[in-house]
């Protein structure tokens, strides 16, 4: 595909996607889990300010996206090192991720640390939760998209399918930027997936989709799963994403939220995928209005658009 600098989305998709992704988060959080979290995201789900906070999901989208900024591109040292600057243990983070983050912190190389925990590296979503932000940085750049994806995901994740659950979000979020509607979200979806465990859920939910069967959050749950592994999540956020295009996102987060499991990451990857195609101007505004650092969101969405677009422009030259 030829790079155009006329074919980057709007300002507005980018900070759709970045706002979206953390309402989702922020907002399916205090949903999540058994009774036990639930009643602890009580607690911690509000800033003193009585905003919604959101959770490890979005702040590592902002690392991420911070440094593909600063570098042009993925550098893994840079982003090992923001990652576990940023670790808070009430952000949420996954079991395996906080113990590599600690090390990482501690001065252990990231590549060592990543392999600590799990043999293999990861396979939880904590890969594919920030990769919207490769879809949106790497946008117009098929070819670099496919390889940033999997180079910011092995950092934290390095198990071949959070991996490919991470390059499956990014080129799903590249294509909700063109604006399609969900059969051609999951159709373009497809071309970024080849594992079973990833392509079987993908052609049950076109299939779905398609026939406009009435799926019931438990049968979602069932079939599709709300997992906290890339590949108990990454579709069902696909089909959440694609199911609730044209209606709102607040149907979206009430819908994953009474199929219950790991609503924030579903939700998180879910409204990214929702704002890069419905934009920042779609979202309701009395709830982008309680979401922590909401300004400072829609500001790296304008940063990722000025970045993608520079590069688009460039290598037109
Ligand atoms: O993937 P990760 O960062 O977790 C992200 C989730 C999201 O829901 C966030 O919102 C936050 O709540 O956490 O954290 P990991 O601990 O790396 O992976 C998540 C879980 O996947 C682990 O705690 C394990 O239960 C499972 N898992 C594995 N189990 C067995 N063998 C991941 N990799 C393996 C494995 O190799
Ligand atoms: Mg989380
Ligand atoms: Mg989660």
């Amino acid at each position: 595909m030829t790079p155009s600098a006329s074919r980057i989305p709007t300002q507005d998709r980018y900070r759709g996607a970045l706002v979206g992704l953390a309402l989702g988060d922020a907002l399916g959080a205090p949903r999540e889990g058994g009774p036990l979290e639930r009643l602890l995201w009580r607690w911690l789900g509000f800033t003193p300010g009585g905003l919604h906070r959101f959770t490890d999901d979005t702040q590592m989208s902002v690392d991420l996206a911070l440094s593909l900024i600063r570098h042009g591109g993925v550098d893994q040292d840079d982003l090992a090192a923001r990652f576990a600057d940023s670790y808070r243990w009430d952000r949420g983070y996954g079991p395996g991720a906080a113990k590599v983050l600690k090390q990482i912190r501690a001065g252990r190389a990231w590549q060592d640390a990543c392999l600590s925990v799990y043999p293999a590296g990861s396979f939880g979503n904590g890969g594919a939760m920030r990769s919207p932000v490769i879809g949106l940085f790497f946008h117009s750049r098929p070819d670099e998209l496919l390889r940033a994806a999997p180079l910011a995901s092995q950092v934290t994740h390095a198990h071949p399918l959070a991996v490919e659950g991470a390059t499956l979000v990014a080129g799903a979020t590249a294509a909700a930027l063109d604006g399609p509607d969900g059969s051609q979200l999951l159709e373009q979806a497809s071309r970024f997936c080849a594992s079973p465990a990833f392509s079987t859920r993908l052609d049950k939910a076109r299939h779905w989709l398609q026939t406009g069967q009435p799926i019931s959050p438990q049968v979602l749950r069932s079939e599709l799963d709300m997992g906290i592994t890339a590949t108990t999540s990454c579709v069902t956020s696909l089909y959440l994403a694609a199911r609730f295009l044209d209606r709102s996102i607040d149907a979206l987060i009430g819908f994953a939220s009474d199929a219950g499991g790991d609503v924030d990451t579903v939700c998180a990857m879910a409204g990214a995928l929702w704002g890069a195609r419905n934009g920042f101007a779609a979202l309701p505004g009395h709830l982008v209005a309680r979401l922590e650092g909401a300004a400072r969101l829609a500001d790296i969405g304008d940063q990722l658009h000025a970045k993608a677009h520079a590069a688009a422009a460039a290598a037109l030259r």
